[in-house]
C-alpha cells in the first residue's frame, strides 16, 4: 500500500478543498488533471454535494457550468468540453455543434447518471438558497422529462443506457454480455490509459456504438428501433427516483406542482420490482429481453428510494454486507461481487471500490435509517483516502490507491463524509 503520513481530520478537508480548488477551471471542476481534462456530468453533480456546505458558490457555479451544455431536448451530456487538452474521443467525434439541438458550448451526445436533482436538493438543503432553486429547477426538469420521453426504450417506466459511459460504470461487467454481441470491431485506437482499464478491443466497441449513435442523428427513434445497446440499470434509475424524489420537496418552492414528479418516482418505483427483481436487482438488457445475471455495486441502486418496501431493503443488505459483496473485503465496497468470475480487484469498475458508490450507498443507508451500516460505509471511506489519498478507486482488499490522483470527487465527498465532525 503506499504510505501516506497520518492526517488529522481538519488536515484532510484542508487536503480535499486544495484539490478541488486545483481542479477548477474557472467554469467547472475536472475529475482529474491529464486524464480528464474536462466537465463531466455526475463528477460534477458529486462535487456539488462535496461543496454545498464549504463552498455553496463553486457549487453553485459547478451547476450552472454543467447545464450550459444542456441540450433544447433536455438531455444534459455526460461530458461538457472544457479546456483545449486532449481526450478521446472528443469534440470531433461527436461533432455536438452538427446538432440543432446542441448547445454553443461542445459537448459529447450520451448522457450519465441523473444525480442533479439530489444534488440540487443537498444544495438546498445546507444553503437555503430558494432563489437558486428557482433558477435551475426548470432544467433538471427537462433533463427528467427528456429522460422519460426519450430513453423509455423499454416502455415499461425505465430509462435505458445506450452505451456503457453512460452508466458511468464504464467497464462493469453487467456490460460485458451486450458488448459481446456486438461485431467485432478493429478500429485499432489506442488508448494513452493505464493498463488496468478497459481492453483496446471494447474501447473500439465504446468508440463504434458512439459513432453508430451520432450518424443517426442522436435520435431517439433509432435509439428504441436499432441501436443495438439498450439497457436497464438499477443504479441508474435508483438515481433517477431519488433525483425525482427531491424535486417533488422542491417543486413547492419554484411555485411548481410536485405531484408529477413524485408520480415520475412511482412508476420508476413499480419498473424496478416489476422489471429488474428477481431475488435481488439486475439490469435488463433490452436487447434479449433477459436479465444479465452478475451482482455489481449497481444492484444496490434502488435502495436509494426511501420507499423501497422493507423486505427488498433486507435483501440488499444482506446481500451488501455478506461475504459476496462487503463482508469479505477489508474496505467498502467492491464494484462487483468478489466470487463472481468476472471479479477483478485491479480493474476499473471491474472489482475495486469508489467513493461516490460508497457515497451513494453510505446515503441509502441513512434514508432507511440504518445507522451502523452508514457509519460503517463512512469510516470505510475516510480510511481508503486517509491512508491511499484521493485516487480515482482501491484495491478492496488492502485499500491501496487505484487509477488517477486528486480526483474530484474522492475529494468532494470527502468533504462531505467529514462535515459533520470536522470544522474546515
Ligand atoms: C470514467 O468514464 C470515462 C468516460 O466517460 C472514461 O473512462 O474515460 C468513469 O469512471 C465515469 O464514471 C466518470 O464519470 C469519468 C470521469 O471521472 O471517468
Amino acid at each position: 500500500m503506499e504510505a501516506r503520513p497520518a492526517v488529522d481530520d481538519a488536515a484532510l478537508g484542508r487536503e480535499a478543498l486544495s484539490v478541488l480548488e486545483a481542479n477548477w477551471t474557472g467554469c467547472a471542476t475536472v475529475p482529474a488533471p491529464g486524464l480528464y481534462p474536462h466537465q463531466w456530468s455526475w463528477d460534477s453533480a458529486f462535487v456539488v454535494i462535496g461543496l454545498a456546505r464549504h463552498r455553496p458558490d463553486r457549487a453553485r457555479a459547478e451547476l450552472l457550468g454543467l447545464l450550459q451544455g444542456q441540450w433544447a431536448t433536455g438531455m444534459l451530456p455526460h461530458i461538457v468540453f472544457r479546456t483545449p487538452e486532449a481526450y478521446f474521443p472528443g469534440p470531433s467525434v461527436w461533432r455536438s455543434q452538427d446538432h440543432e439541438s446542441a448547445p454553443p458550448v461542445l459537448t459529447s451526445g450520451l448522457t450519465a447518471p441523473p444525480l442533479h436533482g439530489l444534488a440540487l436538493w443537498w444544495l438546498y438543503r445546507h444553503t437555503g438558497d430558494v432563489a437558486f432553486v428557482r433558477r435551475v429547477f426548470p432544467a433538471i426538469a427537462a433533463q427528467h422529462a427528456y429522460l422519460a420521453a426519450a430513453r423509455d426504450l423499454g416502455g415499461g417506466g425505465l430509462a435505458a443506457i445506450v452505451h456503457p459511459w453512460e452508466s458511468g460504470m464504464d467497464d462493469s461487467p453487467s456490460w460485458d454480455e451486450p458488448l459481446a454481441a456486438l461485431p467485432e470491431i478493429r478500429y485499432g485506437y489506442r488508448k494513452l490509459e493505464p493498463a488496468e482499464r478497459h481492453p483496446d478491443s471494447d474501447h473500439d466497441r465504446y468508440v463504434w456504438l458512439a459513432l453508430r449513435y451520432r450518424d443517426a442523428g442522436y435520435r431517439a427513434e433509432y435509439l428504441r428501433d436499432e441501436h443495438p445497446f439498450a439497457i436497464e440499470d438499477p443504479m441508474f434509475n435508483g438515481i433517477w427516483l431519488a433525483s425525482c424524489l427531491a424535486m417533488a420537496e422542491l417543486a413547492p418552492l419554484t411555485g411548481a406542482d410536485g405531484k408529477p414528479h413524485a408520480e415520475q418516482a412511482e412508476r420508476i418505483r413499480h419498473a424496478l420490482l416489476e422489471r429488474l427483481w428477481d431475488g435481488f436487482f439486475y439490469a435488463r438488457d433490452l436487447r434479449t429481453d433477459r436479465l444479465i445475471k452478475v451482482c455489481t455495486v449497481g444492484a444496490f441502486g434502488p435502495l436509494l428510494d426511501p420507499g423501497l418496501a422493507s423486505e427488498h431493503v433486507s435483501a440488499a443488505v444482506d446481500l451488501l454486507e455478506s461475504a459476496r459483496f462487503m463482508g469479505a473485503t477489508g474496505y467498502p465496497v467492491p464494484s462487483c461481487e468478489i466470487r463472481a468470475a468476472t471479479f477483478d480487484r485491479t480493474r476499473y469498475w471491474r472489482g475495486p471500490s469508489w467513493v461516490n458508490t460508497n457515497w451513494l450507498l453510505r446515503h441509502a443507508a441513512t434514508v432507511h435509517a440504518l445507522e451502523p451500516l452508514g457509519r460503517q460505509l463512512a469510516n470505510g471511506t475516510l480510511r481508503l483516502v486517509r491512508q491511499a489519498g484521493f485516487r480515482e478507486c482501491f484495491d478492496p482488499f488492502d485499500g491501496s490507491g487505484r487509477g488517477c490522483r486528486d480526483f474530484s470527487w474522492s475529494a468532494a465527498l470527502t468533504l462531505d463524509l467529514l462535515a459533520d465532525s470536522v470544522e474546515l
